[in-house]
């Protein structure tokens, strides 16, 4: 469908004016705000993964390819909302307390956005405490928790241990990432999974939640 092709096109070029207004002549044309989220965004944003992963676009590229799918998906928001359209699942995300860090947990929340997921952007220097609360009031089925500094990622380990405290841990998944962060450091702190990048978090993210 052309219209559906010039909403992709626009993602992938990371024009976010045209994301806006090919959503825009989409809708007009009478095509479902669903239809235009999975095969128009989504597919765009699979497709930013695949060449980031490949080695030609780079975080500039997908930042702003993910702020062009951003752009289209405040329109089609307040559609999918009054139809009822199940998201792939609800994630909390946030930078682990004593961080302030937020461009690569940003650029993960908005491939999680690309991929479906309805996201809680709880900030930066998030407290165990704000995640438990996370957890109790919003009901994610996954929680994301990203560190950039050596000194900040241990309290990844001490969230999931107040989650356990709070007898909540089995009711989340949790995936961990950001440049100081492995995959042995996700084995020993009990994380379900680690990903090294935004595109493999989104792919890891929805392997988690089938
Ligand atoms: Co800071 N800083 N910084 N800093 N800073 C680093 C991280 C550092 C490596 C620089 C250095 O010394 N070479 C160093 C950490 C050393 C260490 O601990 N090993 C450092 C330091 C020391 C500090 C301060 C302590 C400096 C000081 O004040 N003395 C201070 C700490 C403040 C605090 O947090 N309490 C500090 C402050 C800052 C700024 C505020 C100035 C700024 C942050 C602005 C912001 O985020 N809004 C800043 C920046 C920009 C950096 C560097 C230059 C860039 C980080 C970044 O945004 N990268 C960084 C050096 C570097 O990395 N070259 C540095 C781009 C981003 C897209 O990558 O965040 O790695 P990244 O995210 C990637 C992956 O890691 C992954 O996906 C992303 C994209 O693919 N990923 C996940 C991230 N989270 C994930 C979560 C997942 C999965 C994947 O699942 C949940």
């Amino acid at each position: 469908m052309e219209q559906i092709m010039s909403v992709y096109q626009a993602v992938l070029e990371g024009d976010a004016d045209a994301a806006r207004q090919s959503v825009s002549v989409a809708l007009q044309a009478g095509l479902p705000a669903n239809t235009i989220m999975q095969d128009g965004l989504i597919a765009a944003m699979g497709e930013v993964g695949r060449q980031f992963e490949a080695g030609d676009f780079f975080v500039p590229e997908m930042l702003i390819a993910a702020r062009a799918m951003q752009a289209g998906l405040e329109l089609l928001k307040p559609l999918l909302a009054q139809s009822g359209i199940k998201s792939t699942g609800r994630v909390a995300i946030g930078t682990v307390k004593g961080d302030l860090h937020d461009i690569g947990k940003n650029l993960v929340g908005m491939m999680l956005e690309g991929a479906g997921f309805e996201v809680i952007d709880l900030g930066t220097d998030v407290a165990p405490d704000k995640f438990i609360e996370a957890v109790r009031t919003r009901q994610p089925q996954l929680i994301a928790m990203s560190a950039l500094l050596t000194t900040t990622m241990s309290n990844m380990g001490t969230t999931i241990q107040a989650l356990k405290d709070a007898g909540l841990r089995d009711q989340v998944k949790i995936m961990i990432g950001g440049a100081p962060v492995t995959q042995e450091y996700a084995d020993k702190i009990g994380a379900d999974g680690f990903s090294p990048d935004a595109s493999a978090a989104a792919r890891l993210a929805k392997s988690l939640v089938e």
